[in-house]
């Protein structure tokens, strides 16, 4: 189950993963929300002006972050060989082992987001003016694939709608589209026409503003190996992994329901929602049980509906039927 026992946002200073789970952590006390604002207008000028962009990670590539209540009870977290180890990132090839091995190749410094759409301030960005490094938070969420297995991931990253607010989108923007990087060069998974590239994602925009979306900048106390998808990758734990699209380039604010490369690759087996759901089966496969990445070969447990985190989400879903809207 997941833990909430303060507002999402408000950071706490005690420390609530247990100590056995893992103990290289330098947990501090974030600034607030006063500094995330001066952040971001400070960093516009920066890059106008050819500042340095803001210091990130430390030199030996780790964060530094505060921890939030959010976090998983039942089970053990994933060994970072695992998550680091076992990836989907299909530009890099459709093996798990693929991205492990052939992600480096991808140029991560620098990094820049293009905003468009409906919002009252779009352009291009750099990751370090788009995400409040000083407000780094970890969450430890579940993330759970279509493929019917789970891992368990202490994420560092900040609060999607702390980056789309900024914005101020505007009353079109009804859903948020997504893109990732695509470079031929460096992706060598991407010279097979195995999706659509480049890979793109979406989420209607109540869904990117429930304080559980996530934009990961780290895992694991450091910043973000690129085959999990660096610099910047989503986490929407309540639905299947693939909606958590990694090393974003694009976001824009739509007024339709904007084209996502699973529904698009196949329709009837991946749907806009895609919403964990143990009822409703893969039309391949069941969605009842799950494998326990990293603890075993006979390791599973039973898939929850929303992956556990229903009493946070299933209120964005009243009145819809989930299996019509997969
Ligand atoms: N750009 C991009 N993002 C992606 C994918 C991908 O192939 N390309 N795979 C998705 C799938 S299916 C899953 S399960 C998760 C896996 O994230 P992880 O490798 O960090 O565990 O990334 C998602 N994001
Ligand atoms: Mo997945």
């Amino acid at each position: 189950m997941l833990i909430r026992n303060t507002p999402s946002w408000q950071l706490t200073d005690k420390d609530v993963t247990p100590e056995h789970l893992y103990l290289n952590r330098r947990s501090i006390m974030a600034a607030g929300g006063a500094l995330a604002a001066t952040a971001f207008a400070g960093a516009c000028s920066a890059q106008d002006s050819g500042e340095a962009a803001p210091h990130t990670a430390n030199a030996d590539g780790s964060l530094n972050y505060a921890t939030t209540d959010y976090r998983i009870t039942d089970g053990d977290l994933t060994p970072v060989e695992a998550v680091t180890g076992y990836n989907n990132f299909y530009e890099f090839g459709t093996g798990k082992d693929d991205p492990a091995r052939y992600a480096d190749a991808m140029t991560t410094d620098p990094w820049s987001v293009e905003v468009t759409g409906h919002a009252a301030r779009t352009g291009t960005f750099a990751v370090e003016d788009l995400v409040d490094f000083s407000a780094l938070e970890e969450r430890i969420y579940r993330l759970r694939c279509v493929e019917a297995w789970s891992m368990v991931i202490p994420w560092i990253g900040v609060p999607l709608s702390s980056i789309l607010n900024r914005f101020e989108p505007t009353s079109d923007a009804r859903y948020v589209a997504f893109e990732t990087y695509l470079n031929r060069e460096e992706m060598r998974g991407v010279r097979f026409p195995v999706l659509d590239w480049p890979y793109r994602e979406g989420l209607r925009l109540d869904e990117a503003m429930n304080p559980l979306a996530f934009m990961a900048v780290g895992l694991y106390g450091n910043v973000l190996p690129n085959q999990n998808g660096a610099p910047m990758r989503l986490v929407v734990p309540w639905k299947y992994g693939f909606k958590s699209i990694k090393s974003i380039v694009r976001i824009s604010f739509v007024s339709e329901e904007p084209v996502t490369t699973w529904k698009q690759s196949a329709p009837r087996e991946y749907g806009f929602y895609s919403n964990v759901n143990p009822e409703r089966s893969h039309p391949r496969w069941s969605q009842a049980s799950e494998r326990i990445i990293g603890a075993g070969p006979f390791a599973r447990r039973d898939t929850e509906m929303f992956n556990g985190y229903g009493e946070a989400v299933a209120d964005l879903y009243a009145g819809m039927d989930l299996n019509e809207n997969y």
